[in-house]
């Protein structure tokens, strides 16, 4: 059901491709208005096509018309990834297999993968929304757009493809990995978007610098990188070495993939495509709505897709929603930069770590390169370890005293961010391993 308010005019001179529909400005009650409308419909789409879902509302008692406002929304029970596991492959489709025209599905480092399906029309809109964001970014018929997310079962590399053509920019279907490759095509080409994670446009970067490419030379102006945590000193990293604008874009397979929310060009938050896909904010504990500012576990709910339209999600990703008004005018919810997943987050001796915390300590400390490993374990007196591995750069590893100091302050900005210690190897420059896609980061030994 993509929007009628969208649309594409490839005449305008300069090429300029998407225009801002008339969903992401519209003040906030017309919005709610709309909300409420397409959860009505959809409450009342899954409790028919859904037995699952019938269940789970009749056990409440809720049925669509007895929905007043948006606040009703927390008496609809939470979907989590064990539902979508117990209901493997197709038990929670909401439209017969015949309808569905494409799977996508998560690797399933747990066991069961997690399948989630499109059907014409979710195609379409997922078109549409990712057409939304690359033209938040400025992205239009007269680009050529790189998308190094990986084809295949993950929705990063399908999910681009589809929004790029859709803006109407050339779209250059390479895939995760082979590096020079890459570089080779984005200087041939003249590149001038790409997308791919945080941590493969390091690689890119570095993988330049070894074969004597200047990336700033490249034609490339702006990134569209996500599908893993990353900082605000991640970003400045990649900026100052690429001089290219790098935007956060955020989403999830299960709700449909990349194009759930995204930063324009004022980088201050991300837009939440939120005419689609609803979204709160609960205590991961209590499973109780916070109010807006508070940080939490992010919810959604899915109201105009097909086959797959889940009710109040549990995407465990830690984040927070502001309506303050954004500089570029959308009216669209934004929510922050995820710091990382709930269950990411490591408990070290009773501490709460983020892996992204560890980063945006480590990363300002001069000498070191943005590549890092934290290793967890149990000493002998059952105490957790932490261990932060940090590449040196070439100048800080030939010099004895300065990998001292080195070491020293970045033990110390862990010490003062989290307010726990840690021990620091500084590992010689490449010693820390690559990453194509989403990067691993933390090796968690304590079994
Ligand atoms: O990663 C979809 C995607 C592709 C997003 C390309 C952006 C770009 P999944 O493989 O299902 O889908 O993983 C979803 O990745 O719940 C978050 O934990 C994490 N994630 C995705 N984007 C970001 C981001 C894709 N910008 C899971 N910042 C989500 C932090 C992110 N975490």
């Amino acid at each position: 059901m993509a929007d009628e308010g969208a649309t594409r005019d490839r005449s305008k001179p300069g090429g300029a491709g998407y225009v801002l529909d008339e969903h992401e400005r519209l003040p906030h009650e017309a919005l709610a208005a709309l909300q409420l409308d397409r959860l009505r419909g959809t409450i009342e789409r899954v409790a028919r096509a859904v037995p699952t879902y019938r269940d789970r509302l009749r056990e409440v008692g809720l049925r669509a018309g007895d929905l007043e406002s948006l606040d009703d929304l927390a008496a609809i029970p939470f979907t989590t990834k064990d539902d979508l596991r117990e209901h493997y492959p197709f038990a929670l489709f909401s439209t017969p297999l015949s309808d569905v025209v494409r799977l996508h599905a998560s690797s399933g480092t747990t066991g069961t993968p997690t399948v989630v399906a499109y059907t014409e029309d979710d195609v379409r809109l997922w078109a549409h929304l990712m057409a939304r964001t690359l033209a938040a970014g400025g992205v239009t018929s007269n680009d050529v757009l790189q998308n190094a997310y990986g084809y295949g079962l993950f929705t990063g590399g399908l999910g681009i493809h589809y929004g790029g053509e859709e803006v109407g920019a050339t779209v250059v279907p390479m895939s995760g990995g082979n590096s020079a490759r890459q570089l080779m095509l984005m200087r041939d080409f003249q590149s001038t978007v790409l997308c791919c994670t945080p941590s493969y446009a390091l690689s890119m970067i570095e993988a330049a610098e070894d074969s004597g490419i200047d990336v700033r030379e490249l034609s490339v102006r702006v990134g569209f990188f996500g599908a893993e945590p990353w900082t605000a000193e991640m970003r400045a990293e990649i900026e100052a070495r690429w001089h290219i604008t790098a935007l956060d874009i955020y989403g999830l397979s299960e709700i449909i993939g990349p194009g759930v929310a995204a930063e324009c060009e004022a980088k201050d938050g991300l837009h939440i495509a939120e005419d689609h896909f609803i979204p709160e904010i609960i205590d991961p504990a209590t499973g109780q709505p916070l109010p807006e500012g508070e940080r939490g576990e992010l919810v959604f709910t899915c109201v105009t897709k097909q086959a797959l339209p889940l009710l109040r999600y549990r995407t465990r990703d830690l984040t927070r929603l502001s309506r303050a008004p954004c500089a570029c005018g959308r009216t669209t919810v934004r929510m922050e930069r995820v710091v990382g997943r709930n269950d990411d987050m490591l408990i070290v001796r009773g501490v709460n770590v983020f892996p992204s915390q560890i980063e945006a300590a480590v990363l300002s400390v001069e000498g070191v390169e943005p590549y890092y490993e934290i290793i967890v374990d149990r000493s002998e007196r059952r105490l957790d370890t932490l261990d932060v591995r940090l590449e040196a750069s070439e100048d800080a590893w030939g010099d004895r005293d300065r990998r001292t100091a080195v070491e020293e302050r970045a033990r110390r900005g862990i010490q003062e961010t989290l307010g726990i210690t840690c021990r620091i190897e500084l590992v010689e420059p490449g010693g820390i391993p690559r990453s194509e896609g989403k990067a691993a980061r933390v090796i968690d030994r304590r079994g």
